[in-house]
């Protein structure tokens, strides 16, 4: 590990221009550890590129380096590549996938099994997020962190720990973010950027989707429900339903969450969400999906009645 850090740091002292991008569907630490690496390259003088092949969110939009964000890949050569937290390539989306101007590819990520594509691959499943490798790396450079930095990287921890508390939360993501608040880094401005500035679309969306709420399998598992008709009487769209699927989770004995979310008059997502002891992997898998331990998800066609009794067979054989 410490070796494939020393390489990397190596290839950012010899080379000049970088391509960054992450994972279509942007989450916080895909955005933080980006634009946190772009700040860091850019500080030391390097020429930085960052592609996202889906918008940025909203949400994110107060992050330092947001602006420079590019839809598209300018057609010329870039010395390295970082492919950051994105478990398979394929999530990079097509343009980058096709994109072959580059020197070399340094493939940054904290999913357990993430392909080895790189011709560097710093792969820590036990990292909290992807922007702890992106401050081990800075820091094995000798850098000195600058508050737009800092605060990249603090967005990019506390989104994937869940503030802190998922099973993630280890000594090295509190160590490192002390040390990005003593850089300046203010944490409750920074938690009402994300969790105090919601539009209220959101939450007339999740005032709909609430009375939706079942339990079943004996109490252990519970579901909520978007539909299109929600949509429309809202004027809210299908990402501001991140998080919904906390809610049912929340209740006392239920292990397993589902999130029904309508796409098309006959299309449904299903996710799953697991306090930790069900692997709801293997309900997606069962269902044609895939995932994760405590998260997964999958696609089904058919009507609402049909989809929904499907999904509970499925998690009432596993409870
Ligand atoms: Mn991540």
């Amino acid at each position: 590990m410490t070796e494939t850090i020393q390489s990397i740091v190596s290839e950012i002292r010899s080379s000049n221009s970088f391509l960054l991008t992450s994972h279509e569907g942007p989450d916080g630490d895909a955005v933080g550890s980006s634009l946190a690496l772009a700040s860091f390259l850019r500080k030391i003088g390097k020429d930085v590129c960052v592609h996202f092949s889906d918008p940025i969110p909203e949400l994110y939009s107060f992050l330092p380096g947001v602006e420079t964000v590019q839809a598209g890949i300018p057609e010329r050569d870039f010395d390295v590549a970082f492919i950051l937290d994105i478990g398979e390539l394929r999530r990079a989306g097509d343009e980058f996938c096709r994109f072959s101007r580059i020197g070399k590819r340094v493939n940054l990520d904290h999913h357990l099994g993430c392909e080895l594509f790189g011709d560097h691959n710093l792969i820590d499943s036990s990292a909290a997020a992807t922007g702890v490798l992106v401050h081990r790396i800075a820091r094995s450079y000798g850098y000195a962190f600058d508050i737009e930095t800092a605060l990249c990287l603090y967005v990019a921890i506390i989104t994937d720990t869940g503030s802190f508390r998922y099973s993630n939360s280890n000594k090295e993501a509190f160590t490192i973010a002390g040390e990005l608040i003593e850089c300046g880094v203010n944490a409750w401005d920074v938690a009402e950027q994300l969790y105090e500035n919601q539009p209220c679309k959101r939450l007339e969306l999740l005032a709909q989707c609430l009375p939706t709420l079942e339990l079943f399998a004996g109490g252990r598992a519970a579901s909520v429900t978007v539909t299109l008709d929600m949509y429309a009487a809202t004027g809210a769209g299908a990402e501001l339903t991140d998080g919904f699927v906390n809610y049912p989770r929340s209740i006392h004995g239920v292990e397993v969450a589902v999130f029904f979310r309508q796409l098309d008059v006959s299309k449904w997502k299903i996710g799953f969400r697991s306090k930790g002891k069900v692997n709801v992997a293997a309900f997606s898998r069962a269902l044609g999906g895939g995932g994760h331990h405590n998260a997964a998800g999958c696609n089904l066609d058919g009507s609402y009645d049909d989809v929904r009794s499907k999904v509970r067979a499925i998690v009432g054989s596993y409870l």
